[in-house]
């Protein structure tokens, strides 16, 4: 087999040209510019789903969300439409009720548990944590707006990275009990022992009688699971091939988009569905902020992301053993996604 060198400068001008420019008047992100590093001369090579999340695959990212195969945001918020009332009663007895939320909102899911809460305690506080300050800053906007008795208290915070610590959150008040969510079906793209390892430190920043709102994805038909990831107007296709397009822009990479193709597999040993970047060809990838060369045969994948799916009761086993009792659990009517409430003991 030939090695293919993309020729950049012949080809594909104006892009490589561009992101040449962009890559010198920006200093390289040392943390990026790590995992891709270590990631892409890794066997089989991967990089890690963080990297999606650039202004444009945030976007995207919502888009998918309202993909008609993407059914996981829908039934989620269709689980929090008929039982929102009732998860936020089982997180409390008399205590005031203080939300937090891992992310900085997941929009209208979100909003229906904090209505419920105000229509049982009057106000309430609301605290989401996350890295992008200007991602909590919308959110405060559009809660306090759109929702009245609501404060907001953002926290910027990595809470994916512990130090062996439990979450550094702000103390609550006498009376008062806190209710973490974490929704979204977000703890599947962690491999077992990191979910693991978060939920423990979840749990380290609680106190006894505290809560945790966690969305998990059902195992179900794969060509269900299959679609849901590789979606027919290419949107899933589109956020995984624009991790490429940051990387040349944040590291003067010229990696040629239509070189590459999206591929979603799902993995049943495994049970998770894995996102792929193939390579078409075989061909030679500079990066030149790295100064790396990177080559990849024809059909070999650069590991993207994976996405856990669960069976009925695991995500309750995960919860205890990270020292959270069983409090509550719904589902929706085909049983395609599960809310489960753990009680810090
Ligand atoms: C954010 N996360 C829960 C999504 C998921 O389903 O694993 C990310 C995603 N990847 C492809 N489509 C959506």
């Amino acid at each position: 087999m030939t090695t293919f060198v993309f020729p950049t400068t012949a080809v594909h001008i104006e892009e490589p040209v561009a992101y040449q420019r962009i890559a010198h008047d920006h200093p390289v992100d040392e943390g990026v510019a790590a995992v891709v590093r270590a990631g892409l001369r890794s066997k089989p090579k991967r990089l890690p789903p963080w990297l999606f999340y650039d202004a444009a695959g945030s976007r995207l990212f919502d888009e998918i969300t309202e993909r008609p195969e993407y059914y996981l945001t829908r039934t989620e918020r269709g689980i929090f439409a008929a039982h929102a009332d009732a998860m936020i009663a089982c997180a409390t007895d008399e205590a005031r009720l203080r939300i937090t939320e891992l992310g900085a909102g997941s929009a209208d899911k979100t909003r229906l548990l904090l209505k419920s809460a105000v229509t049982r305690q009057g106000t309430v506080v609301y605290e989401p944590l996350d890295v992008s300050a200007s991602a909590l800053e919308a959110a405060r906007k559009r809660i306090e707006q759109e929702i009245g008795g609501v404060r907001v208290a953002p926290q910027v915070m990595d809470y994916t990275h512990g130090n062996g610590h439990g979450l550094e959150l702000m103390p609550t008040e006498a009376g008062e009990r806190r209710l973490v969510l974490y929704i979204g079906s977000s703890i599947g793209n962690f491999d077992p022992p990191d979910a693991m390892r978060l939920l423990r430190r979840v749990r380290g920043g609680l106190r006894p009688g505290d809560g945790l709102l966690l969305g998990v994805d059902l195992v179900k038909d794969e060509e269900t699971l299959l679609a849901a990831y590789d979606d027919v107007a290419g949107v899933t296709a589109d956020f995984n091939l624009n991790l490429l397009t940051r990387l040349n822009r944040e590291l003067g990479a010229e990696f040629y988009l239509d070189s590459f193709g999206h591929r979603a597999v799902w993995n049943r040993a495994e049970s998770r569905i894995e996102m792929h970047l193939e390579s078409r060809i075989a061909q030679r990838v500079r990066l030149k902020s790295l100064d790396l060369e990177v080559d990849f045969a024809e059909g070999e994948t650069i590991h993207t992301e994976n996405s856990y799916k669960y069976r009925h009761g695991q995500a309750e086993a995960m919860l205890a053993e990270a020292g959270f009792a069983a409090a509550g659990s719904w589902t929706d009517e085909r049983g395609w996604f599960e809310v489960c409430l753990g009680r810090a003991e």
